[in-house]
Order: structure tokens, then sequence, then C-alpha cells
């Protein structure tokens, strides 16, 4: 079996946007791959957590993820510090990867502007900069093939393919060279407040996501203040990112083709498309956030079950990391 692996930071309550870019396309790929699904807490201190809000948000994530469909039987779900091999990992590739490359990261840049008081890349943690390298570790410590991701990750596993390729041929033949998965129409959904900025969880408003948590007044309230370009036509175009984006969501939300959609609405108003959209919407996440809050309210079950995730990693990672020291050199 091929095996796929995928990570999602507890910063906040997932959003629609990741449910879209990563989670279903994860939940997907259990039936024909050994997915290892991660909270990857050690990526989320790259920005400053309040620790008692992470361990809440590292529950909910896995409540989240276990809701999305994610079912511990078939897949390993784990938390990333749990598995010092990844940390371990992170060290060697940074040796190996060149400043150019870390720079060139475009997630980097613009988390570093955001990062303390704006004081841009002066601020930012260090963390924030070598994230990708520990991006890499994560994802070559398992000889993962398949990387399902949102579209801003793609620069992010293309460095980690490149790290695998100099990596062997340096030290001789140790790592898979990964895929990235990105899905055609979903792969970035964008802020419902903004239209050129992508949805995220750690945006100031909340009114900018819906979470996998909203109730459905909450959802209902966030899409009919979303914004809309200017003009008045329902259709996709690149110059209106905002109303794409809502037809792209309703798209995914109900399975129809956007073309289809666009057909329904001609000749009518924003109010009319926003009403039908929260409606899909509410229907699309309800049965999810119904599961999420199940799981929710049982902390020792989900302990549990990521305890038994990080017994299986470690195996793995222990026994790659084996290999990695050897070809290293560090082995005596
Ligand atoms: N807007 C998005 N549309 C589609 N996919 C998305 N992903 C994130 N945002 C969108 C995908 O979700 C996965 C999890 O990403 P992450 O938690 O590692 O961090 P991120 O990419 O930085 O996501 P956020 O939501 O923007 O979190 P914060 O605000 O904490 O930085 C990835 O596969 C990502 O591609």
């Amino acid at each position: 079996m091929k095996r796929s692996l995928t990570g999602l930071q507890p910063t906040n309550f997932l959003h629609i946007g990741n449910y879209i870019g990563a989670v279903q396309p994860a939940v997907a790929l259990q039936s024909d791959t050994q997915l290892l699904m991660m909270i990857v807490d050690y990526h989320a201190i790259t920005m400053p957590q309040d620790p008692k809000e992470l361990r809440k948000n590292i529950l909910s994530a896995a409540a989240t993820y276990l809701g999305c469909g994610i079912d511990p039987a078939k897949t390993i779900l784990f938390q990333q510090s749990r598995i010092a091999e990844h940390m371990e990992l992170a060290w060697i590739l940074q040796c190996v990867a060149k400043m150019g490359e870390a720079e060139r990261m475009t997630q980097y840049k613009d988390k570093a502007k955001k990062a303390e008081g704006a004081k841009g890349a002066e601020g930012a943690s260090v963390g924030l900069f070598t994230y990708p390298i520990l991006m890499a570790a994560d994802i070559l410590l398992y000889d993962t093939e398949i990387v399902p991701v949102g579209e801003d990750q793609k620069q992010h596993v293309e460095l980690a393919r490149d790290l695998a390729i100099r990596f062997n041929r340096d030290f001789g033949e140790t790592f898979v060279v990964p895929e990235p998965k990105i899905r055609a129409e979903g792969a970035r959904i964008m802020a419902l407040d903004d239209g050129t900025k992508k949805m995220s969880k750690s945006a100031p408003s909340a009114k900018s996501y819906i979470a996998l948590t909203d109730d459905a007044d909450t959802i209902r309230k966030k899409i009919m203040s979303a914004v809309t370009d200017s003009g008045t036509e329902i259709r996709t175009d690149r110059n209106r990112p905002a109303i794409t984006n809502l037809l792209t969501i309703f798209s995914v939300a109900t399975g129809r083709s956007i073309e289809s959609i666009e057909l329904a609405y001609v000749g009518k108003g924003y109010g009319d498309f926003k009403k039908d959209l929260a409606e899909a919407v509410v229907e699309y996440l309800g049965p999810i956030r119904g599961r999420i809050l199940n799981f929710a309210a049982d902390e020792t079950e989900l302990k549990r079950i990521l305890a038994e995730g990080a017994e299986k990693a470690k195996g793995m990672a222990a026994f790659k990391m084996n290999k990695v020291r050897q070809r290293v050199g560090v082995t005596l």
C-alpha cells in the first residue's frame, strides 16, 4: 500500500478551507493508502500560542479529524510532538537545506509580516523560518509518497522533494521522494471578508472564516456578510475573486459544477445566491459538526486514540532515523 501523510496546525478551530483543501482529500485516501494524519503542534508554536489554548486546540483538532471521517482503525492519527525523531531529522535536513531555499518560501514571508508587532522578519521566530524543513522531516520520516495539501503548501512539499533527492544523492538512497496531491477545485479557499487573502484559522476576524464547529446561524450570518465584488453578475472571473470564491464553495458543498450554478443564478441577485449558499454550507457541514462535538466530549478517548497512534508512528520513525544516522555517519 502507498503511504500518504498530512498535518494541520492546532492554531484554532479548523475551517472550511482546511476541510476542503486538506482533510477531505486525506479522508478519501484512507481506503487505498496507509494514511498518517498528524496534529502538527510543533509547527503551531512557530507563532506565539497560549499554552492553555494550545492544549485545547490539540484535543479539538483530534475530535475534528475524527468528526471529518478519519478512522483510527485505518489511519495513524497522532501528535507530532510525541515523536522526537521529527525534530532530530529536521536538524539533519537543516544542514542539507540552503539558506536561499528557505528564504524563497512565500508562506514564511507572509507570516513574518504578521509576527511580533509587524516588525517583519526581524520579529519572526527562527522556527517560522525553518518550519518548512520540519515539515520536510515530517514527510520524509515515514516514506510518504502522497501528501494531500492545499495550494499554499505546494512549495513546502516541493522543498521536501528537493531535500530528499539531495540527501539520497549525497548519502545514498534513503528517502522516498513525495508528491503533493492538490485538488483541482477548492485547493485555495479565500477569506470571506477579503477575496484576495486565503482563509486562515489565525485571521484576526472570525467573520473571515467558517469554522467546522460554527452552528447553522453563525454560518448564515457569516455568508450573508461575506464581501462580494463590484458588479451584479454571479459568475467566476479572475478579477472578481470574492464571488469566484463563493461559487467555488457552493460547487464543492453541493457537488454541482460551477457552470450549472452560474446558469441557475442568471438574472438573480447576490441576496438570493448567498441565502442558497448558506443553506448549502449548513447542510454540508452540519453532520460533521455534530460528530466533532460528540468526539470532543470524550477527552479520555481522544487521548487514548492519540497515544495509540503515537506508538505506531514511533516505531516507523525510529526505524527510519536509525538508517539516517548511519547514512550521515554518526552511528559508531
Ligand atoms: N484557505 C485554504 N484553502 C484550502 N486549503 C487550505 N489549507 C489551509 N488554508 C487553506 C490547507 O490546510 C492544511 C492545514 O494547514 P496548516 O494548519 O498547516 O496551516 P496553514 O496552511 O497556514 O492554514 P491556516 O488555516 O492558514 O492556518 P494558520 O492561520 O494557523 O496559519 C494545509 O494542507 C493547507 O494547505
